[in-house]
């Protein structure tokens, strides 16, 4: 992202004295133009099938970057001018933007708590949204928001989750997930006890080098949502999953969670998430990935729970072991070294634009380009043509963008995008 500087011939300056001025009048002048993105159509299916009732809802993703974090990662933003950087200038464009795309469903990662207390909930509340919130857990500053209109929607219940376990030498880090079950405020799921959406957000650990502790995190937060998703026949209610994963599209991670498996034999902890080309002298993930104390499954389920398919094993001969990469672990046979999920995620988006194939950008500074947020979803394999589907069809999202579109006006945060990711947006259909 060097050239973010020089993409701009034009400059905008913000004196302190006449910043308010500029913050409420001039929004308009600037050089810098706005990101095209059109609404992408993703199913023709439009019509619900005969006489089956369809509810139709919107879901947003954005991380709206913390201030405090902003402040602290300084060295990322050097390429903005200093006004664009400012909590209030900010706040103004980030609350417009969550206005401007109406989701039904939002759900924002880095809200740091003060601002979520003060300026960020009150604003939303008065544009009718119920809102819940899971800080990081220690001295962190910000969490996980899910908001949610209450014209169409109803909470059955709220759950945080903390991926900290003290005593757990892996799981000592702050991230978090909070998980929502929510009941469509339509007659047919207003009928059916049964029949609600399980919409999960979470912000992963950024740290590049730590895929061990990604997927531990990844594991806790799965085991949740298949416990509240889960009915009594065994059948699971439909899951949106959105969040900032700090993974890219290829790696291991992303294939993890869009396929259900991940064989990890061989595979080194810092190239489970694709964020970087990683230093050598990586160690493998060791088996198992997590301590059996944490009560999780190698298909990320909690232990006293029945399994989908085949009882789960997690084999205690060799815990808690790491091996490097000279000395492969020769006790744990490679087909045994293997987590899965049963959640049947998929992506809304396809991670490359077309018609050139290159890769869509989530989120941008001066030392990255990549797509690490995502809105997953359990996708409905019944055709719709068929009764009993209870899975979410895709009918449209906001498109992204490539890494040129965004140097041309001059990288994230700017004057229109407020922060150093863009808001992802999906349409579904819920066949209830
Ligand atoms: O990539 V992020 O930004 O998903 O937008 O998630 C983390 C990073 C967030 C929370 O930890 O803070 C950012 N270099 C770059 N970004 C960093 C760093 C770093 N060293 N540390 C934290 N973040």
């Amino acid at each position: 992202m060097d050239s973010l500087k020089a993409a701009t011939g034009c400059k905008v300056w913000f004196y302190e004295e006449v910043f308010s001025v500029i913050l409420t009048v001039d929004f308009t002048s600037s050089c810098i133009l706005t990101l095209q993105r059109h609404w992408e159509t993703c199913s023709t299916d439009l019509q619900p099938p005969g006489g089956s009732a369809g509810f139709d809802f919107s879901v947003m993703s954005y991380n709206i970057l913390s201030q405090e974090l902003l402040r602290d990662n300084g060295f990322l933003y050097g390429h903005c001018e200093p006004g664009v950087l400012r909590w209030d200038f900010r706040l103004h464009n980030l609350l417009q933007e969550i206005q401007q795309h109406d989701a039904d469903v939002v759900c924002l990662q880095e809200v740091q708590e003060d601002h979520y207390q003060n300026q960020i909930r009150p604003a939303l509340q008065a544009r009718g949204y119920h809102c819940e919130y899971k800080k990081r857990t220690g001295r962190k500053p910000d969490g996980c928001a899910v908001t949610f209109k209450t014209s169409r929607l109803s909470l059955l219940s709220s759950n945080p989750v903390e991926f900290l376990r003290p005593g757990d030498a892996l799981l000592d880090r702050d991230n978090v997930g909070l998980v929502l079950l929510l009941r469509p405020n339509d007659s047919v799921s207003q009928s059916d006890p049964s029949s609600f959406l399980c919409v999960a957000n979470t912000h992963l650990l950024y740290n590049p080098r730590r895929g061990d502790i990604k997927l531990a995190q990844l594991a806790i937060l799965l085991a949740e949502i298949d416990r509240l998703s889960r009915l009594p026949d065994g059948s699971t209610n439909p899951v949106v999953l959105c969040g900032d994963f700090n993974a890219a599209p290829w790696s291991p991670l992303y294939s993890f969670l869009t396929s259900g498996c991940l064989e990890y034999g061989g595979l080194q902890i810092g190239k489970v998430s694709g964020q970087d080309n990683s230093p050598r002298g990586q160690r493998l993930l060791s088996f198992p990935i997590w301590s059996p104390s944490l009560g999780i499954n190698h298909q990320c389920q909690y232990e006293n729970q029945p399994a989908a398919e085949a009882p789960p094993t997690i084999p205690t001969a060799v815990e808690g072991r790491i091996s490097n990469l000279t000395g492969e672990d020769l006790s744990t046979p490679p087909d045994r070294m293997r987590m899965e999920h049963t959640l049947k995620l998929q992506s809304s988006y396809r991670h490359h634009l077309l018609p050139d194939g290159r890769p869509e950008i989530s989120t941008c500074h001066s030392h990255t380009a990549l797509t690490v947020d995502y809105i997953l979803y359990s996708h409905d394999s019944t055709p719709p043509s068929l009764p009993g589907g209870r899975g979410l069809q895709l009918l449209g999202r906001l498109s992204l963008v490539g890494q040129s579109e965004l140097e041309e006006v001059n990288g994230l945060p700017n004057q229109h995008h407020s922060s150093d990711h863009l808001p992802l947006l999906a349409r579904f259909r819920f066949r209830c």
